[in-house]
C-alpha cells in the first residue's frame, strides 16, 4: 500500500445534495474549534460554509498534485510579491459548479447565500492592478489545467484599509488573518531555510560558500484555487518567515531579557508583516530586499526540491533537463533575485560550473515588464546588497562582467551603450544594481502587457537590447477572469447573455461574446439589457448610501472611475471636469439646467500612504462631493462621490453598475490598465486617451463605442518640450476650472501646491508632467459628446451591448494560453 492510499479519507466531501451540504456545514460549526457551536451568526455561518467547500478544494488539490506527480510535465511557477485576491466563496462555488446547491444549503440555516458570502474579508496581498493581474492568471491556469503555480508571500498586513476622515485619507491596518483564514492550510512539512546577511568562503572542495549571517525558516501556507468546469486545482503557495526554539535564548529570558531572548523572532516576524513597507528609510529598503529575496529563495528551493522529487534519479548529472521541466515567470522585477538565487544554488548547493548554471538560469527564467514610470524602476544600492546577500552580489558582478565582455568582443558598434545597458551603475555617489537590466541580460523572455507596451519597450526603453537579441522581446495583452468579472459579480447580464447566446459557454470561450452582434439592435435585448444595468445600478447606489451616506440616483449617468491615485492616471482632470461642469451649471438658468444630462461622478482609489500629491487629490475630491452634493440648485444634475476603501469586492459592485468609465492617463504612461477591460466587457463605456490596452480595446468594441479624446503616445515628449519652453497656450476652460478651487470654493484646504503642480515653471519640479492642460479642452469635448450620447436610449443601449460583444480577446485564458504556447512551452495536464 502507497503511503498516499493510507491516507484516503473514508469520505468524500459532501456531495451536491443541498440536505447533505447543510450537514457537512453543521458539522464544520460543531467540530471546528473556532467558534461556540451555539452561535451560528452571518459570521459563523460563512466560516462552516467556507470550510465545508474547502473540502472539496482539497481533495481536488490533492488530486491535481498527485497527477502532476505521477505525469511529471514541465511546469510554470509565477513568482509575484503580489496577489489581490480579493474574496474567494462566490468564485470557488461557481467555479466548482455548485452555486445552486449552497444557496439552498444555507438556506436550510435561514440565510441568503450573499449575505454570508459577504462576512469573507478580502485577501488584499496586493496594490494594484499587477497583483490582481496574477490572481485572474491563477484562476486562467487553474481553468486551463495547465501544470503551474503561483508563489507569494504571506502578509500579516495586506493593503491597508482606506478611512475618509476631514483631513482626507487616513490609513488603518487591514487584519485580514484577524479571525483566520478558510482557504490556507499550513504545510508543516515544508520549510526552508533562508540566510541573510553573513559572508563567502571558501568550501574544502573548492566551491564558494556563503556562511555565517542570520537564518530563519520559510513556511508554507497552500491556497487551493479551483479551474472553471474541471477537476483540476492548482496552488497559491505563500511563505510565512518564522525563527525555530533554538533561536529562542531560554537563558536570556529566564534573566527578564525578553526581548534581547526573541531577537530573531522578532526579525522573522517583521519580513512578512506588510505588504510594501514604506521604503523612505533605509530600514524600510532593507525589509523590502530581504522580502523579495525570502520568496525567492523559499520558492526555488520549493521547485528544485520537486524537480527532484519527481524523478529521484535526477539527482546528480540531469541538470540540463531542468529548464524543460520548469519555466519560472518574473511578475515584474520585484522577484529578480531569482536570477542570482537559482544560479548560488546551481553552482554552489548542486556542484555545476558557471556555463551550465547560466544555461540552465537563462533557459529557466523569463521576465514581465508592467511599466515604463523611471520611477518605478527598481534599483538596489550595491551597499545594501552586497550587506545583506554578499554571494549574491559576487554573482551578479559577474553577471554583470561577463555580458560586458559579450558586448565588447562581438558588438564593436555598441561600445557607446554599455554603460546604460550594463547591470550595474557603477555611479561613484550611489552605486546601484539595475534590476529590469539584469532581468533582459539574463531572462530568455522578456515581455510587455499590451501591444503599445512591448512597442514601448523594443523601440525605447529596452532598444539597445533588441539589436543584440532580436527574438527576446515579446507581447502578451493582459486579460481578466471573466468568472469572476463578469458571471459572478454581474448574474444579471449573465443569464441575458447565455440567454441570447444560447450557451454559457461564452465563460471559458469568451470570443463567443461576438455572437451577442447580430442582435445590437434587437428592442426585446434593449429591454432585457437596460433592466439588468438597471439592477446593478440600484445595488451600486446602495452600496454608495451605505458607506457614504449619500443618495445618488439611478436614473442619472453612472460615471466611474476607480484604480490607485497616480498623478499619471489623472484623477485630478477628472475632477477637475467635474468643477467645470459644477460652475457651468451653476450659471445656467432653472429651463437651461433641465436639458441637462445628469450624471453622478464617482471616484475611488487609494493613495501610497506617502504620496502627497495624490493624498491631495483625495481631499480635492471629497470636497467637491461635499458643496455640488449639497447644492440644491444643481443637485439633481450632478453628484460628486469618493468611494472610500476601493477594493476587489468594491469593484465587483461598482463595475456592473456603471455606464461610463475613465482610463484617462497620458498617453504611454499606463502599461495596459486591466480595469478598463473589466468595465467594457459589464457594458460600460468607457472614455479614453490612446494608452495602454485602451488601443486594443477600442480596435475590438469598434471606434463609434469608445470615447476618445487627448495626446498621442508619440507626441507626449515634443508637447512636455514645448511646455518647457514657455510655449503652451493653456485653454480659457482649464484656467477657469483651476481658478474656481483657488477661489476657495470647495473649503479653506490649500490646494495651491496641487494646482500648481499643474502649470509651468512653478518650482514644483515637473511642470504639468502629466499634460492634464494640454488634454483638457478635448476632454471637456469628449465629455460633452457623451451627455449627447446618452440622451438617445437606443444609441447607448447599442454601445454598451458592442462593449460586451468586444471584450472576447480580454480574457486572461487568451493571455494564460499565449505564455504556456510563447514563452512556457507548457501543455495542459487534466486530471482524469
Ligand atoms: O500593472 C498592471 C498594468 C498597469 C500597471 C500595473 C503595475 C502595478 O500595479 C504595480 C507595479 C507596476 O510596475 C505596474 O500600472 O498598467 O495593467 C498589470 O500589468
Amino acid at each position: 500500500m502507497s503511503a498516499a492510499d493510507k491516507v484516503k479519507p473514508a469520505a468524500s466531501p459532501a456531495s451536491e445534495d443541498p440536505s447533505a451540504i447543510a450537514g457537512n456545514i453543521s458539522y464544520h460549526a460543531q467540530y471546528s474549534p473556532h467558534f461556540s457551536p451555539l452561535a451560528f451568526g452571518p459570521e459563523q455561518a460563512f466560516y462552516a460554509t467556507a470550510e465545508s467547500v474547502r473540502d472539496h478544494l482539497l481533495q481536488r488539490w490533492n488530486d491535481t498534485y498527485l497527477h502532476f506527480h505521477k505525469t511529471d510535465p514541465k511546469q510554470t511557477y509565477y513568482l509575484s510579491m503580489e496577489y489581490l485576491q480579493g474574496r474567494a466563496l462566490t468564485n470557488a462555488i461557481g467555479n466548482l459548479g455548485i452555486t445552486g446547491a449552497y444557496a439552498d444549503a444555507i438556506k436550510k440555516f435561514g440565510y441568503e447565500l450573499e449575505a454570508v458570502a459577504g462576512q469573507e474579508r478580502d485577501a488584499a496581498l496586493g496594490n494594484g492592478g499587477l497583483g490582481r493581474l496574477a490572481s485572474c492568471f491563477l484562476d486562467s491556469m487553474a481553468t486551463l489545467n495547465l501544470p503551474s503555480w503561483g508563489y507569494g508571500l504571506r502578509y500579516r498586513y495586506g493593503l491597508f484599509k482606506q478611512r475618509i476622515a476631514k483631513e482626507g485619507q487616513e490609513e488603518i491596518a487591514e487584519d485580514w488573518l484577524d479571525k483566520f483564514s478558510p482557504w490556507e492550510i499550513v504545510r508543516h512539512d515544508i520549510v526552508y531555510p533562508i540566510r541573510f546577511f553573513g559572508h563567502v568562503e571558501i568550501a574544502p572542495d573548492g566551491r564558494r560558500k556563503w556562511a555565517g549571517g542570520e537564518v530563519l525558516s520559510a513556511l508554507a501556507y497552500d491556497v487551493p484555487i479551483p479551474g472553471y468546469k474541471t477537476k483540476n486545482a492548482i496552488s497559491l503557495r505563500l511563505w510565512d518567515a518564522k525563527a525555530t526554539a533554538a533561536d529562542f535564548n531560554l537563558f536570556q529570558f529566564n534573566d527578564g531579557q525578553y526581548e534581547s531572548a526573541a531577537q530573531l523572532h522578532s526579525r522573522a516576524q517583521q519580513i512578512c508583516a506588510v505588504l510594501y513597507p514604506g521604503d523612505a528609510t533605509e530600514e524600510g529598503k532593507l525589509l523590502r530586499l530581504k522580502q523579495q529575496y525570502f520568496l525567492c529563495s523559499a520558492s526555488l528551493q520549493d521547485i528544485i526540491f520537486r524537480f527532484k522529487e519527481r524523478k529521484p534519479d535526477r539527482v546528480s548529472g540531469k541538470w540540463s533537463e531542468f529548464p524543460s521541466k520548469v519555466a519560472v515567470q518574473m511578475n515584474d522585477t520585484h522577484p529578480t533575485l531569482a536570477i542570482p538565487e537559482l544560479m548560488r544554488l546551481l553552482m554552489d548547493e548542486e556542484g555545476l560550473g558557471w556555463d551550465e548554471a547560466w544555461d540552465v538560469t537563462n533557459k529557466t527564467v523569463a521576465y514581465t515588464n508592467h511599466t515604463v514610470l523611471p520611477e518605478a524602476l527598481e534599483k538596489w544600492s550595491q551597499a545594501v546588497m552586497r550587506k545583506l546577500l554578499p554571494r549574491h552580489m559576487e554573482i551578479i558582478e559577474e553577471i554583470d562582467k561577463r555580458f560586458r565582455e559579450m558586448v565588447i568582443s562581438t558588438r564593436k558598434d555598441m561600445e557607446g551603450k554599455i554603460e546604460s545597458m550594463r547591470v550595474l551603475d557603477n555611479n561613484p555617489e550611489k552605486p546601484v544594481v539595475r534590476m529590469a537590466n539584469l532581468c533582459v541580460v539574463a531572462g530568455h523572455t522578456v515581455n510587455g502587457v499590451a501591444e503599445l507596451h512591448s512597442n514601448i519597450l523594443k523601440e525605447e526603453l529596452f532598444a539597445d537590447y533588441l539589436s543584440i537579441w532580436p527574438k527576446k522581446f515579446q507581447n502578451k495583452t493582459n486579460g481578466i477572469t471573466p468568472r469572476r468579472w463578469l458571471r459572478f459579480c454581474n448574474p444579471e447580464l449573465s443569464e441575458i447573455v447565455t440567454k441570447w447566446l444560447k450557451t454559457d459557454q461564452w465563460t471559458s470561450n469568451l470570443d463567443l461574446l461576438t455572437g451577442l452582434r447580430k442582435f445590437a439592435d434587437d428592442e426585446k435585448l434593449h429591454a432585457e439589457w437596460a433592466a439588468a444595468k438597471l439592477a446593478s445600478k440600484k445595488r451600486l447606489a446602495k452600496h454608495v448610501l451605505d458607506v457614504t451616506g449619500v443618495t445618488i440616483d439611478p436614473n442619472s449617468l453612472f460615471d466611474i472611475q476607480i484604480k490607485r491615485i497616480h498623478e499619471y492616471k489623472r484623477q485630478l482632470m477628472n475632477i477637475l471636469g467635474a468643477v467645470y461642469r459644477y460652475k457651468k451649471l451653476k450659471e445656467m438658468s432653472a429651463e437651461e439646467r433641465q436639458k441637462v444630462t445628469p450624471r453622478t461622478v464617482m471616484v475611488g482609489g487609494k493613495a501610497f500612504a506617502t504620496y502627497t500629491n495624490a493624498k491631495r487629490i483625495v481631499k480635492l475630491v471629497n470636497d467637491v462631493g461635499a458643496v455640488v452634493n449639497n447644492d440644491a440648485d444643481v443637485n439633481k444634475y450632478l453628484k460628486v462621490v469618493f468611494i472610500p476603501n476601493y477594493n476587489v469586492s468594491v469593484a465587483e459592485v461598482l463595475i456592473p453598475g456603471s455606464e461610463l468609465s475613465q482610463h484617462i492617463s497620458t498617453a504611454g504612461m499606463e502599461a495596459s490598465g486591466t480595469s478598463n477591460m473589466k468595465f467594457s466587457l459589464n457594458g460600460c463605456v468607457i472614455i479614453g486617451t490612446l494608452d495602454g490596452a485602451n488601443v486594443e480595446i477600442r480596435e475590438e468594441v469598434g471606434q463609434d463605442n469608445f470615447f476618445l479624446f487627448g495626446a498621442k503616445a508619440d507626441q507626449i515628449a515634443g508637447l512636455r518640450k514645448e511646455r518647457e519652453n514657455g510655449l503652451f497656450k493653456p485653454d480659457p476652460r482649464f484656467e477657469e476650472a483651476k481658478q474656481f478651487i483657488r477661489s476657495g470654493a470647495f473649503g479653506t484646504y490649500d490646494y495651491t501646491p496641487l494646482l500648481d503642480s499643474l502649470e509651468g515653471n512653478t518650482g514644483f519640479g515637473r511642470g504639468d508632467y502629466f499634460l492634464v492642460g494640454y488634454d483638457f479642452p478635448s476632454y471637456i469635448e469628449a465629455q460633452a459628446r457623451v451627455d449627447e450620447a446618452y440622451k438617445d436610449k437606443k444609441k447607448w443601449i447599442k454601445m454598451s451591448i458592442l462593449n460586451t460583444a468586444g471584450s472576447g480577446k480580454f480574457s486572461s485564458d487568451r493571455t494564460i494560453d499565449q505564455y504556456a504556447k510563447e514563452i512556457w512551452g507548457i501543455s495542459a495536464c487534466p486530471v482524469p
